[in-house]
């Protein structure tokens, strides 16, 4: 490219220039057509046939009849592509970890819980991270289940409760939350806790631990901070094609805050959550982390739940277009592509098994496509039979607002794409009965 080259250059009247500029004046007047992204689809006639890839039947062609075969042949294969494929490997392992706990108090929510805030470091090539995890656990239990999840503005933001301070870390810009610098202020304290129904939880004897992702890996197509630059060799800016996204660096996140919570003596099960994009992060930590005893995805869409050969709403082009770092940079051969991927989500979802997985939809999201993230609860549900568990049987959808509640248990809920009392009292009631 000639630097400072004019955008339109009119060359002087001869017929061949003359061919030529009508040529360049038509693809600047279509260029915004070539380049524009496609509307996306919410039409169920023009959804393509997709063939689904078989959770029971190896890359080679060979059947799985039980769950030795699964575990030893079959789930390992299909981890091995999502994680060079689609989400990317983590590098390496970390030098060093440590957790302070830095903060603890019985007289949170009126003296109903006990409130602990633990800083996790995380230490490569000498480079720290350090993120926070906050933690509310009800007092009338001394062992409490706890659900784990990320929030996406800062701790501050899930409670009214003053001790819990002002995330220091980028936040998205939100106008309605008055960030426009991606620094939280004050005036955010408490701006999201009608997502977390935490006295609900704690009434129910469960617990929420909870860290901002931001921490762990500011939201942002540069590669330069959080958890990926701790582990680059001198001169490297970003991660190798097959390493990992944001996404699989808050699904790594989750795990650390994990080795933190399975030696906390209040702590009993882990059940790990995600809303949306970090529904998909939650899914990938229950898939790489057996230790999570169970995995909820709320409305996680393109790239969690969601079948990605279906072609509803969100696809993987536009994907890999608006977030081109959270998934490896090998995932973005599968855009427009959909029908060469030898995987589709439902076997993220089968990585889970025999774990309790709950899948969640809303009916006004249409943009994660509901029908794509039951039907492929419904596909993952043949590898969790190998246990003898029950998973979805029909793949007729459920009606709105009735939950299917069984290992594998899925809810589409009227509403939009958001987390709600509802969500949290669904998967308090499945959670009691599942996770044990
Ligand atoms: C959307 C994105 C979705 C979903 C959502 C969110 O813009 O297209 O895949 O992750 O953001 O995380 O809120």
């Amino acid at each position: 490219m000639t630097p400072n080259r004019p955008l339109l250059t009119l060359r002087p009247t001869t017929k061949l220039n003359t061919m030529k500029n009508l040529i360049t004046i038509a693809i600047l007047l279509l260029s915004p057509m070539i380049f524009a992204q496609p509307e996306a689809n919410y039409d169920e006639s023009k959804v393509p046939k997709f063939p689904l890839p078989d959770p029971l039947t190896t890359f080679s062609g060979n059947p799985i009849a039980n769950k030795t075969q699964w575990e030893e042949n079959r789930r390992f294969e299909i981890f091995q592509f999502f994680e060079r494929q689609v989400y990317g490997k983590v590098p390496d392992r970390l030098d060093e970890y440590s957790f302070k706990l830095w903060e603890e108090s019985d007289d949170a929510y009126g003296g109903k819980a006990r409130r602990k805030q633990v800083a996790i470091s995380l230490t490569k090539n000498k480079r720290t991270i350090t993120y926070n995890l906050l933690i509310y656990l009800p007092k009338g239990n001394p062992k409490a289940p706890v659900f784990l999840g990320y929030n996406f503005y800062g701790n501050h933001t899930v409670t009214d409760d003053p001790k819990v301070p002002i995330t220091k870390a980028w936040v998205s810009n939100n106008e309605s939350f008055g960030i426009t610098d991606h620094k939280a202020t004050e005036a955010t304290r408490g701006v999201r806790k009608h997502r977390w129904a935490i006295e609900k939880m704690l009434d129910n004897g469960y617990g929420l631990a909870t860290i901002h992702y931001g921490e762990v890996d500011p939201d942002k197509n540069d590669f330069s901070d959080g958890l990926h630059q701790l582990f680059y060799k001198d001169g490297q800016v970003k991660p190798k094609t097959n390493e990992w996204g944001s996404i699989a660096a808050w699904a790594f996140g989750l795990s650390k805050a994990m080795d933190y919570l399975e030696n906390d003596t209040n702590i009993s099960d882990v059940i790990v959550f995600g809303h949306s994009r970090l529904g998909k992060a939650a899914l990938w930590a229950g898939a790489t982390d057996k230790r999570f005893a169970g995995v909820i995805s709320n409305n996680s869409g393109c790239g969690g739940a969601a079948l990605s050969k279906r072609k509803f709403g969100e696809t993987v082009a536009r994907i890999n277009n608006s977030f081109p770092h959270w998934f490896a940079g090998s995932f973005k051969k599968y855009g427009n592509n959909e029908r060469t991927l030898p995987v589709d989500q439902h076997q993220l979802l089968a990585l889970v098994a025999p774990r309790p997985l709950y899948v969640a939809s809303a009916a006004e999201d249409r943009w994660a496509d509901p029908k794509g993230e039951f039907l492929s609860a419904y596909h993952a549900s043949k590898v969790y039979a190998l246990y003898g568990k029950q998973g979805i049987d029909s793949p007729e959808m459920p009606a709105i607002d009735q939950p299917l509640q069984n290992t594998v248990a899925y809810h589409i809920r009227s509403g939009k794409h958001d987390v709600t009392d509802y969500d949290w009292e669904q998967y308090i009631t499945w959670a009691k009965t599942f996770v044990k």
